[in-house]
């Protein structure tokens, strides 16, 4: 039984796997692996002094977000924190490009401007250092849509659950109900806000379901270990959410699996406690559903990964050859209110 246990939104899982369909499933695999090797990866040319500034790796959670693209497209407003490498990649930004990024470079994604915690698109609005502070931003996003009169579009925000207890997120959720705004607005709760256990900082412990009805809006719980549970979740919120053209609350429930960030050796968990949680390794759930399926080998997997490797190493080799931003342009790209 896992630790974190809610009343998950329920589904059948017969009926997901048809809408998704084999090839659905396995693109969603190879989008997972890319998170996953991306991460791992640029960890360690951060340990080898090429990455500066701070990192943090969405390890661990690459469920919620893959499935949070796959089912509502590229196509909305999305925001989130300063663990975006995963949701950039998924919007279409290069491991190239992100990569140049996080080294800094003058071809990175924001011209080596904003390094790991800043990366954009065109439809990601950030890639946001300070804790809640994409939650606002995104509520706005979520005007422009209900201002403009646009009838297929809502906004999406990711947040931690250490930002649940920010007055911010308080306030545009407030807000958000009582300007009906088209925005899902997704707990991604990890169990820890840098070194702190939810339950020490947040006083529900159901963090959608138990704080949406004090604001008269719907409240989810998703399992975000399972690209599954998280694909018919957000699949449900995304068409009430075009329909009701009001605000959700999600609490997808995860684990990351390294330190908040890469100076963090994560003291506070045991190793025990963390190799319980690895057993539902959102990838090894995916990979196990599709061998069930028939629909992958051991030898067809290897090859994917092995495969999804050699871009990232690829990538690396990119963003290593890349030059420096020329230091007299240093002011341009930049806005400083
Ligand atoms: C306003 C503000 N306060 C404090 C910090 C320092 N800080 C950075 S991340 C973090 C924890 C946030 O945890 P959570 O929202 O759960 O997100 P996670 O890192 O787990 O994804 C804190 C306190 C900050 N960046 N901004």
């Amino acid at each position: 039984m896992k630790k974190y246990q809610r009343n998950y939104f329920s589904f059948d899982q017969e009926d997901v796997l048809k809408k998704i369909g084999k090839e659905g499933l396995l693109q969603a695999l190879r989008k997972m692996l890319l998170i996953r090797n991306f991460e791992i990866r640029a960890e360690a040319s951060y340990l080898q002094g090429k990455i500066g500034g701070f990192f943090h790796s969405y390890v661990g959670q690459e469920a919620i977000q893959t499935a949070a693209v796959d089912v509502m497209g590229q196509e909305q407003w999305w925001v989130t924190s300063y663990r975006c490498h995963a949701l950039a990649l998924l919007l279409g930004v290069t491991p190239e490009s992100a990569m140049a990024e996080l080294f800094g470079r003058e071809t990175g994604n924001a011209k080596g401007r904003g390094g790991s915690m800043h990366l954009y698109t065109d439809r990601l609005l950030g890639g946001f250092g300070i804790v809640t502070g994409q939650v606002p931003a995104a509520t706005g996003a979520a005007f422009s849509i209900k201002y403009q009169g646009i009838k297929d579009q809502v906004a999406v925000c990711f947040l931690g659950d250490g930002a649940l207890a920010q007055g911010a997120f308080h306030e545009s959720l407030n807000i958000a109900s009582l300007w009906d705004l088209p925005i899902i607005y997704v707990i991604e709760n990890n169990q820890w806000g840098m070194g702190t256990a939810v339950s020490r900082a947040v006083a529900v412990n159901r963090l959608a379901e138990e704080i949406a009805p004090a604001y008269r809006v719907k409240g989810y719980s998703l399992d975000g270990m399972d690209y599954l549970s998280c694909f018919a979740g957000f699949s449900h919120i995304y068409n009430e959410t075009l329909e009701t053209k009001r605000p959700v609350l999600v609490e997808a429930v995860c684990e990351r699996f390294k330190g908040h960030s890469i100076s963090d050796p994560a003291l506070y968990r045991s190793k025990d406690e963390l190799k319980k949680e690895m057993k539902y390794d959102p990838l090894l759930q995916l990979k196990d559903v599709l061998e069930k399926k028939n629909w992958l080998t051991e030898d067809e997997y290897k090859e994917i990964d092995k495969e999804i490797k050699e871009k990232v190493i690829s990538a690396i080799k990119h963003a290593d050859d890349q030059p420096w931003p020329n230091p007299a342009t240093l002011e341009e790209g930049v806005f400083a209110p």
